[in-house]
């Protein structure tokens, strides 16, 4: 048997990355609805997530989105970030939103839309330096809604040829990585649309491309801890983007919807190796809190990745193997239940109590008067939403 004492220190080695847009408002197509004390600016989006880590201790990065948090000194925003215990994770790049990429953006037919496209990553390859940021992650809404209205094929070469400029471009050990999604906004074909793909794309292009996971990006029923365990087989995981689902990418709270999905592809990171920071995993939330307060969405998040992560540290592993080479089917399987039944709420919350954390970090959070707060605070101006 596994203790809760023995597996602190690699449990301890957690670092989850907050995506600065699960700050601003978000919503369906049908109406975003605002909140009272939703962040304004990027600074103050980081002011939220500084909460996030205040209260859990496992959220020390977050991540941007741009142009959505376009500034004009990213050294600046850096120290910002740094004042508050946080350093600038992920860059995200954003090639879905203006109207020149209508028809795709690294992967259009006009060599002009992909010129335009180029040059934005390369910009955020230039904020990456700045910020310190490691990765640049790159997701495409690029595909079609009918049958001939591209060419498949050509399309996979011309989005290669776009990925090698970009990459080229990157020094020291920044990294390029490219997360994929089975359909949305493109309803027929998406260029970037599973795991395949995306390695076939990155390992052309070199060791510091990697593929980006979201847990949402899947069509229902993948089995997506075995897609952990293959790329992480290949050293090919750069990052997850953590949330639920229930039907399609809804982005909800991490855990939420499944919470045995989310125990087993922590248990596939265990195994292979990657919570070990030198495999270089990015443990990122991609979220919208579209009904429930933001900051309480994250904490509850990343506790929750927490105690999913706890579970799979328990698992006995050999125990496991023993009963997996004996071809022992309902040992091998009992084993796996027994971490994922075990309630790990206390062990954590004493572990927080240790570190000088809160014991209870929703319930701190909720105490702390801070959402009143900002309400207070932030009045006027434009509020950060989806696009903005
Ligand atoms: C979109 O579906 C993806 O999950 C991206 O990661 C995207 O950049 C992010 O969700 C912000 O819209
Ligand atoms: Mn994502």
């Amino acid at each position: 048997m596994t203790t809760f004492e023995e597996i602190t220190p690699r449990l301890e080695t957690l670092a989850i990355e907050v995506p600065s847009w699960a700050y601003g408002n978000s919503g369906t197509r049908f109406k975003v609805f605002g909140s009272r004390g939703t962040p304004r600016t990027v600074q103050e989006k980081i002011d939220d997530a500084a909460q996030v880590h205040r209260f859990t201790g496992l959220a020390p990065a977050v991540a941007l989105h741009i142009p959505w948090d376009l500034v004009d000194d990213f050294a600046a925003l850096r120290s910002y970030a740094e004042d508050r215990g946080l350093r600038i994770g992920t860059i995200n790049s954003n090639t879905f939103q203006d109207d020149v990429y209508k028809f795709g953006s690294l992967a259009a037919a006009d060599p002009g839309v992909r010129r335009t496209a180029i040059d934005h990553h390369l910009r955020c390859v230039e904020i990456m330096t700045a910020t310190g940021s490691r990765d640049l992650k790159i997701w495409l809404a690029d595909g079609s809604n009918y049958p001939g209205q591209n060419d498949l094929r050509q399309r996979q070469d011309t989005l290669a040829e776009s990925l090698t400029e970009i990459y080229g471009q990157l020094s020291g050990d920044q990294r390029l990585v490219l997360e994929y999604k089975f359909f949305e906004p493109a309803f027929y074909a998406t260029d970037v649309p599973d795991w395949g793909t995306s390695y076939v794309q990155v390992a052309a292009l070199g060791e510091r491309a990697m593929v980006c996971l979201d847990t949402g990006h899947h069509a229902p029923g993948t089995n997506i801890e075995f897609i952990v365990a293959q790329l992480l087989r290949l050293g090919k995981l750069g990052a997850f983007d953590f949330n639920s689902r229930f039907y399609a990418d809804d982005d909800l709270i991490v855990g939420a919807a499944d919470p045995f999905q989310l125990f087993r592809i922590m248990a596939e990171v265990v195994r292979g190796g990657g919570l070990d920071p030198a495999t270089g995993v990015a443990f990122m939330l991609d979220q919208c809190h579209n009904i429930e307060d933001k900051i309480p969405g994250q904490i509850r998040s990343v506790l929750n990745v927490a105690e999913m992560t706890a579970r799979a540290l328990l698992i006995d592993r050999e125990a496991l193997a023993t009963a997996q080479a004996a071809n022992d089917v309902l040992t091998a399987n009992g084993v796996l239940m027994d971490a994922f039944y075990t309630d790990v709420r206390r062990d954590l919350a004493a572990w927080r109590d240790s570190k000088g954390l809160p014991a209870d970090p929703m319930a701190a959070f909720a105490e702390s008067g801070y959402l009143q707060q900002v309400a207070a605070d932030r009045v006027g101006g434009q509020q950060a939403g989806w696009g903005a």
